[in-house]
């Protein structure tokens, strides 16, 4: 028929989602056909995900969403899990914010210098990058008996189709790809005793993965063949793909539990400044590169709403509407705020550290939140702007923080550029609509997102002005 469905699990630090995405040859409608929380389990031996619980919820999921033409799969990157010699999962995937990477990357750098290790893989510093994590894990009985590592959503492509791959896009948060290549870094592996062998053979956004096992038609009650596609299979690569740029000269921020934000580049920027100011480059759809930073995001808020005990987030962002702006700042770029726990305390601690006023209510909280965020938000695209040499007329937010206003106006005023906000689910968007590609619906990038700027709603934020007092608040973070 003229409209083909397809279905976009897309898995978020904060939950999963089952979307189901009809492409027409001028429409594109989604709708969600199942969500569930991703809630991150603590055992003795550190934060691991439920990734059984994800992987049912994938299934209800599918089984809601009824027949459709092709199913695709993104989640967060850089976390894998594990498997043994007969492709059975090896323990729970250790969560990125587990505590097992600290002081490795000190070991890491005594071997590969950070110096060269971005110059060969463009990849900012985190602790949390699959480099990182693997490097912790040596020794292990659980990586020796390993015979193979798969990405979050190649593992959960695995169980669907029982076929094994290494989404490109993905890959390229593990920082063993080289981004002039977009092949694996063998030198980078080789020096630090990372068997490449363990990774299944490179995919690319669009190739098949296999189809649905008749035990998953069956439990599914879906008829086969129902093909898995390989998407963007990093949720931030399908949401950049879904940005609904019309030609303009754009930044965008990818918001969610975290807040991605930069540009989207032809090559890789490997300078010594761009690794210094800790910009990444991802690899993206069609030969593109993510040039971004990592900034905390939402996941500050979401960390204080468990702490208070989750009070309504709309009435909350009213109030914190009516507190004066600007009044604390804190670096939301900080990795001290990667660790869950006590986030009200910590964020107090970091304004009184830098003596300034200290936000007590959680309105008062939330406002500080927010401007940290839009305050971080302004200088990641200022930022990427200069070390790029590429400008932005506007910036794109897609994504979660879409639905919070405040921080989309915020962000308007501080870039002092107009914003776009929406599609709010972008990452799902994106996976539709490289499935559709795959299916001989679509035409390039560009022709996506022109459709995307056709059908999906979107909101206009213009700056008010008041960019000096933005710059104030920048300084008063770059004092300390
Ligand atoms: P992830 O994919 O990382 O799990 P999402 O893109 O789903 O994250 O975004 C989740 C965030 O969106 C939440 O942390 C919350 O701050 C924000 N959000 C969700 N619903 C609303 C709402 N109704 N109003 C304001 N913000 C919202
Ligand atoms: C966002 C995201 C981000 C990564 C982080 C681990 O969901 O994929 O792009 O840096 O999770």
């Amino acid at each position: 028929s003229a409209v083909q469905s397809y279905a976009a699990v897309d898995l978020g630090a904060s939950s999963g989602r089952v979307m189901v995405g009809r492409v027409g040859p001028d429409s594109l409608e989604l709708t969600e056909a199942h969500r569930f929380p991703n809630r991150p389990v603590r055992v003795p031996e550190g934060l691991r995900w439920d990734v059984l619980g994800l992987y049912a919820g994938v299934l209800d999921g599918l089984r809601r969403a009824g027949q459709v033409d092709s199913v695709g799969i993104d989640s967060w990157a850089v976390d894998y899990g594990l498997l043994d010699a007969d492709g059975a999962l090896l323990g729970n995937p250790v969560h990125y914010r587990d505590g097992r990477t600290e002081g490795i990357a000190e070991k890491v750098w005594a071997t590969v210098p950070a110096e060269e290790l971005y110059a060969a893989t463009g990849l900012q510093y985190a602790p949390f990058n699959t480099l990182y994590q693997l490097a912790a894990a040596q020794g292990t009985a659980q990586l020796a008996r390993a015979e193979r590592l798969l990405l979050i959503p190649d593992l959960l492509t695995y169980w669907l189709t029982g076929e094994q791959g290494t989404e490109l896009t993905n890959a390229s948060t593990t920082q063993l790809v080289d981004p002039r290549t977009r092949d694996w870094a063998h030198g980078v592996a080789r020096r630090l005793g990372i068997d490449l062998a363990l990774f299944a053979p490179l995919r690319r956004p669009g190739d098949p993965a296999g189809v649905l096992r008749p035990e998953v038609l069956e439990e599914t009650g879906l008829s086969g063949p129902v093909p898995v596609t390989a998407v963007g299979s990093h949720d931030t690569a399908s949401a950049v793909a879904a940005v609904p740029a019309d030609g303009e000269r754009f930044a965008y921020i990818c918001t969610g539990t975290w807040s991605l934000a930069g540009l989207e580049l032809d090559a890789p920027v490997l300078s010594e400044e761009s690794r210094a100011a800790n910009f990444t480059n991802e690899l993206g759809l069609d030969g593109t590169v993510r040039y971004l930073r990592n900034i905390m995001g939402l996941w500050l808020l979401q960390e204080c709403l468990r702490a208070w005990g989750g009070p309504d987030l709309g009435a909350l962002l009213r109030e914190a509407a009516e507190v004066p702006a600007l009044r604390s700042v804190v670096d939301a770029g900080d990795a001290s705020f990667l660790a869950p726990g006590r986030m009200p305390e910590r964020i107090a601690d970091a304004c009184r550290a830098s003596g300034q006023p200290v936000p007590v209510s959680p309105a008062e909280v939330t406002r500080c939140i927010l401007d940290s965020l839009a305050l971080a938000h302004r200088r990641a695209v200022e930022e990427a702007q200069r070390l790029a040499g590429q400008p932005a007329d506007v910036v794109h937010i897609v994504g979660g923080g879409t639905r919070n206003a405040l921080l989309c106006q915020l962000t308007a005023d501080a870039c002092g550029l107009p914003v776009v906000a929406g599609p709010t689910e972008a990452a799902a968007l994106g996976n539709v609509l490289v499935q559709a590609r795959a299916h001989g619906r679509l035409g390039d990038l560009a022709g996506m997102r022109r459709l995307l700027v056709r059908t999906q709603p979107l909101t206009r934020y213009e700056p008010r002005g008041g960019t000096r007092r933005w710059q104030a608040a920048q300084a008063r973070l770059a004092r300390d």
